[in-house]
Formats: C-alpha cells, sequence, structure tokens
C-alpha cells in the first residue's frame, strides 16, 4: 500500500513537473486535413498546433489545468469536415474547433458548429465570408484581398514591363474562386490587361490544355490561384513546356510541401505571406526555437496559424477564467463554450503574426504582411522563402 501511494504520488509529480499543469485536461479540437492532397497543408498545421499544446502547458496550461488538443481528421471534401466537426462536438466535447483547412470546407462545417454553440477558429480560410458565416465562427488568417494584391505589386518592381497577364484558378474551390476575383480586380487597377482566364480543378494532374493556350497568348506573367498538389504540377508544366515568365501564386502556394510536387521549376514563384519566421516578435521568437527543435525545420506560415488558433483559444480561455471568477475545468460545456467564444471575439492577441484583433465579427485585423520569392535548393525538394525588400 505504501509502495503505491508513493508509486502514486512520484507519477503525480512526475507529470506535474513535465506538463506544468495537472487535473484533467481541457480538451480543443483540431479538424485539419491530414490525408488526401489537403494533407500538404495539414501536415504543417498539425505541427505548429503540437508546438502549441507542448508550449502552453510547459507554461501551466489554463490556470494549471492542461489542454489537450483532439485530432480529427476532415480529408480533403466538405463531408469528411462535418463528420470531423460533429465527432469532436457530441463524442469529443471539445471547448472550441480549430480548422477546417480549406474554405471550401468551412462553408459546409462551420454552419454545424454554429448551431450547436460551438466556437470555431478558422487557421487557414481565406476566402471573403468566412468569418461572417456565424456568430461563433472567427478565423486567425488574414483574407485575401488584404494578403493577394501585395505579391503583384512586388511582381511589377521586379519587372516594371509587365503588360499583359494570364489568371489561372481552380474553379471547383471556394477560396480559389475567390482569391482570383481579387488578383483579377487587383491587375485592372494596377493598369495591366488580363488577356486570359484559364480554369483548372485542383484535382487536376495534367495541365498541358491551360499550359497551351499560356504559351500561345504571349504573356508576361501567370497569375495562379490553386491549391498546393495541383498548384505545383502546373508550375512545373509551365516551365517544362518553355514558359520563361513571372509566375505569382496565391495563398495555395505558402506550403513548403509544394516543393517536392515542382522541384527546381518552382523557384522565382513569387507568393505573399502573412507570416515570416524571421518575424522580430517575442511571440515569434519564443515560438520559432521551439518549433525547429521538434521539427528540424523553420515553420511556414500554416504552422504559424495553427500555433496561433492555440493560442487564442488558450488566451480566451484564461480570460474567461478572470471574468468568471470560476475554473474552466469546473463550468458546465455549454456555458464554457458560449464564455469562450464572446472571450474569442473583440480582443486583441500576441502572437507570431504579430498582433492580431479579432473583431465583433470573429473577422481579424493583421498589420504586417510579406511577399516572398520561393528558391528551391539543389535536392530538388526542399527550399526557402525568400523575402523580397
Ligand atoms: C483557403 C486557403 C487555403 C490555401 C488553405 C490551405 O487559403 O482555403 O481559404
Amino acid at each position: 500500500m505504501r509502495i503505491f501511494v508513493l508509486l502514486a504520488a512520484s507519477l503525480f509529480f512526475a507529470q506535474a513537473a513535465f506538463a506544468g499543469a495537472v487535473g484533467s485536461p481541457i480538451p480543443v479540437g483540431i479538424a485539419v486535413g491530414q490525408t488526401t492532397n489537403v494533407a500538404l497543408f495539414g501536415e504543417e498545421q498539425v505541427n505548429g498546433a503540437k508546438v502549441a499544446e507542448r508550449m502552453i502547458n510547459e507554461k501551466g496550461g489554463v490556470g494549471g489545468t492542461p489542454i489537450k488538443l483532439v485530432f480529427q481528421d476532415t480529408g480533403g471534401d466538405e463531408a469528411g469536415a462535418i463528420n470531423a466537426f460533429q465527432n469532436l462536438i457530441s463524442r469529443d466535447k471539445v471547448v472550441a474547433i480549430i480548422g477546417p483547412t480549406l474554405s471550401q470546407q468551412a462553408f459546409a462545417a462551420n454552419p454545424i458548429a454554429n448551431q450547436a454553440k460551438v466556437p470555431v477558429v478558422g487557421p487557414s480560410n481565406t476566402a471573403k465570408g468566412v468569418a461572417q458565416i456565424g456568430e461563433y465562427v472567427s478565423r486567425i488568417s488574414a483574407p485575401m484581398t488584404l494578403v493577394a494584391p501585395n505579391a503583384l505589386k512586388r511582381a511589377l518592381a521586379v519587372n516594371p514591363n509587365i503588360k499583359n497577364v494570364a489568371v489561372v484558378y481552380a474553379q471547383d474551390d471556394a477560396f480559389n474562386v475567390s482569391e482570383t476575383g481579387i488578383f483579377q480586380e487587383a491587375i485592372k487597377d494596377m493598369g495591366l490587361s488580363i488577356v486570359l482566364v484559364q480554369k483548372t480543378s485542383v484535382k487536376d494532374t495534367d495541365f498541358t490544355t491551360q499550359v497551351t493556350a499560356i504559351l500561345g497568348a504571349g504573356v508576361d506573367m501567370v497569375v495562379m490561384s490553386c491549391l498546393a498538389a495541383d498548384g505545383g504540377n502546373m508550375v512545373k508544366q509551365l516551365r517544362q513546356f518553355g514558359y520563361e515568365g513571372l509566375i505569382v501564386g496565391g495563398n495555395g502556394f505558402n506550403s513548403p510541401n509544394m516543393y517536392p510536387v515542382c522541384g527546381k521549376e518552382c523557384t522565382g514563384v513569387i507568393v505573399a505571406q502573412a507570416y515570416s519566421p524571421r518575424a522580430d516578435n517575442a511571440e515569434n521568437n519564443a515560438f520559432v526555437p521551439v518549433f525547429k527543435e521538434m521539427f528540424k525545420k523553420d515553420p511556414a506560415q500554416f504552422s504559424a496559424q495553427a500555433y496561433t488558433s492555440v493560442k487564442v483559444v488558450v488566451d480566451a480561455l484564461n480570460e474567461v477564467e478572470q471574468s468568471t471568477g470560476k475554473k474552466v475545468a469546473d463550468m458546465d460545456t455549454a456555458e464554457l463554450r458560449t464564455a469562450l467564444n464572446a472571450a474569442i471575439i473583440s480582443s486583441s492577441y500576441e502572437t507570431p503574426l504579430g498582433e492580431i484583433v479579432l473583431d465583433a465579427d470573429g473577422e481579424i485585423t493583421q498589420k504586417t504582411f510579406y511577399v516572398s520569392q520561393i528558391k528551391i535548393a539543389e535536392d530538388g525538394k526542399t527550399g526557402i522563402m525568400e523575402l523580397l525588400p
């Protein structure tokens, strides 16, 4: 008996020392694409979320109670996202859901969480209108209205002689349809002419038709709204068929997991970001070394945004404890979800993305954006986003 007590006590203290927090953990749902082509993004999101979980629990979790991330794979489509959301809401009783990966999935799954009064924080949904889906929906991923035009401005600085532009977009994805609208408006506002618009699918692997049309049009710049696998393959085919002009990619090009798809052909592609691992703020300076230690590489945008999502939920949980004077662990799930949502919106947060503000709609305001040019290494698989000045 005495041995058992000793053992139990030492286990308890070992765990407390390791985790820095004790008690039954607070479940936070992570519903991202861990399979299908969407896993090119989802893998980075899982990594970023895991870093947040570790760092937060080492600092005592929420007032001494650890958090526990509950991962549910959404796959790449709407049905998978709906299924993951339902499991997290009803079975796992999570306090909030971080996800899904795609705006296309958010428009289908978020209304379910909204109806169930479960807060959703979008880690990577950048189409117009996602934050406005409902009261319980917010996002920490800046909409493309704010990000995408920056890449075009930089492209024009790289080559001031650009006149004729081809636009490509995946017509079966809500984010890409939204993004191309923003790109096309910005292109016209800059006085350039769109001489060709080509539609693709996120499921396409062969782009011969589109590439042939682009080569025939003799354009100086191709502006692409695609996801990572389709976009990577199309860039590769554009270059292999002999296109030599500039290529600007949208948010779907922000994953280094695209590099092995397009190989050295991705070098030179210009992309705008809502994050840089070089950002010099206290949160980023704490996040980057831990991420590097765990994953042996710099965090990319989708990892930093997933980390930020977890941090927003945890900061808001702390706020709930302070404003109600209750321990989150003692609160009824429904009561907690409602109080948590109220704390998430209309607040500001210190994050690796810099200071961000979520308004009453759950829409993000962010100050700093970046534009980079992809540089693929000799191995043809890894590379860097080289910041453009
Ligand atoms: C969206 C996006 C994608 C590129 C996320 C991976 O921005 O679907 O809104």
